[in-house]
């Protein structure tokens, strides 16, 4: 039989534009603090959402003298975090107290409005051992520098969540850079081959350091790559603090229900440079693509938000501010107090019980030291 005409197997076309429609960023509040998708809403009170600006602007606060105090060799590792508010603090504001979080580098916030003390943070950003150590009954580990690494944990986390019965969530946050690496796909797949309880969070601030998200991945969004593992994936205006709280707050739902993960892209832009240690973001991003983020800046837009609602006012923001910067100089004054880090104490905390080369060099030190 003469075949008439070849046919197509693959239609390309057709099957991206499907796939694209059921990854629109979602968005409550537009740029102008308006509210446009009444239907996504989520159940916050008015004093939750002010408490959550509060956390915001408080943060903000955090970044700037953090980053004043790391230029004055007060602190030592920091990434800076003014732009990503929305994106790291309305997703933590969906979990719940017992929730375990596996953070990323740029991610303290998170973990300080979890209840690690700042003064933690300020030690574990000037490399002291004391930093990594947590309060027992915090539900976190120290940030993550492997790029990646904190997914394939997740979902251990997760699945250990799962079979003790326990009715709370592991959350885990990566960069647009982290989900190029093979520990993003190993975590979501382990995760969903369990239907464990996790949430893998995508902060897409658009570079992995000077890298442009188009040069990690073809992919056209990030959150799709979630879908071959069997997992819901979602885009999120990560600008729009309310957006991302209804995301984060779904996905904790389906979590717990044994619904098993999702995959969160928030949409964002990190202001300031990659860190603080000798990046210049005006190498690779131009003027015109700062001014066009800043214009989405999440506190501002929530700012407007609340204002048309008669819940936010200047003097509340700078009554916020106030205690933000009292409450960070009182933990650098707690930091400050904690005895300078020894050689033998890095070694002491490497091992249990140490190997012996590690021995030999505790030894070695131990000598040094007492001199
Ligand atoms: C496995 C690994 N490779 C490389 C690095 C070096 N590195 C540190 S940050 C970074 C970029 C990460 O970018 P992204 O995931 O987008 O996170 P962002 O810093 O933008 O929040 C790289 C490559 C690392 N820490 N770990
Ligand atoms: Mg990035």
């Amino acid at each position: 039989m003469a075949i008439k005409q070849k046919k197509v197997i693959v239609d390309v076309k057709k099957q991206f534009a499907a796939i694209a429609k059921q990854f629109e960023p979602v968005q409550v509040l537009n740029e102008n603090g308006e509210v446009v998708n009444p239907e996504y809403m989520p159940d916050l009170s008015d004093e939750k959402m002010v408490e959550l600006m509060e956390r915001m602007v408080w943060t903000r606060v955090l970044d700037q003298r953090s980053t004043s105090l790391n230029k004055q060799g007060r602190l030592g590792f920091y990434a800076p975090t003014a732009g990503q508010e929305a994106s790291q603090l309305a997703t933590h504001f969906a979990l719940e107290q017992e929730d375990f979080i596996l953070p990323g580098y740029r991610d303290v916030p998170q973990l300080i409005w979890h209840g690690l003390p700042l003064a933690k943070a300020f030690l574990f950003s000037r490399g002291h051992f004391a930093g990594n150590q947590y309060p027992k009954d915090l539900n976190l580990v120290s940030p993550q520098i492997i790029i990646g690494a904190q997914y394939v944990q997740t979902a251990g986390v997760a699945l250990g969540i799962q079979k003790r019965g326990e009715k709370s969530v592991a959350i885990t946050y990566t960069g647009d850079g982290g989900s190029s690496q093979g520990d993003f796909y190993e975590g979501i797949n382990f995760a969903s081959a369990f239907k464990s309880p996790a949430i893998f969070v995508i902060q897409n601030n658009g570079f992995a350091i000077s890298v442009p998200r188009e040069l990690q991945t073809a992919a056209p969004t990030l959150a799709q790559k979630a879908v071959a593992a069997g997992v819901p994936g979602v885009v999120v205006d990560g600008m729009d603090p309310l957006a991302v709280y209804a995301v984060t707050r779904e996905a904790r739902e389906r979590a717990i229900n044994g619904e098993g993960p999702t995959v969160i892209e928030t949409l964002t832009y990190r202001f300031g440079p990659h860190t603080l240690a000798g990046d210049d973001p005006t190498r690779y991003r131009t003027k015109e693509m700062d001014e066009e983020w800043l214009l989405k800046d999440p506190i501002v837009r929530f700012r407007k938000f609340l204002e048309s609602k008669n819940l936010w006012t200047v003097e509340q923001e700078e009554a916020v501010i106030e205690r933000a910067k009292e409450e960070i100089k009182e933990a650098i004054k707690e930091a400050d107090a904690i005895p300078k880090q020894k050689v033998t104490d890095l070694l002491n905390n490497m091992f249990e019980t140490p190997t012996s080369n590690i021995a030999e060099q505790i030894a070695i030190y131990t000598e040094k030291e007492s001199k």
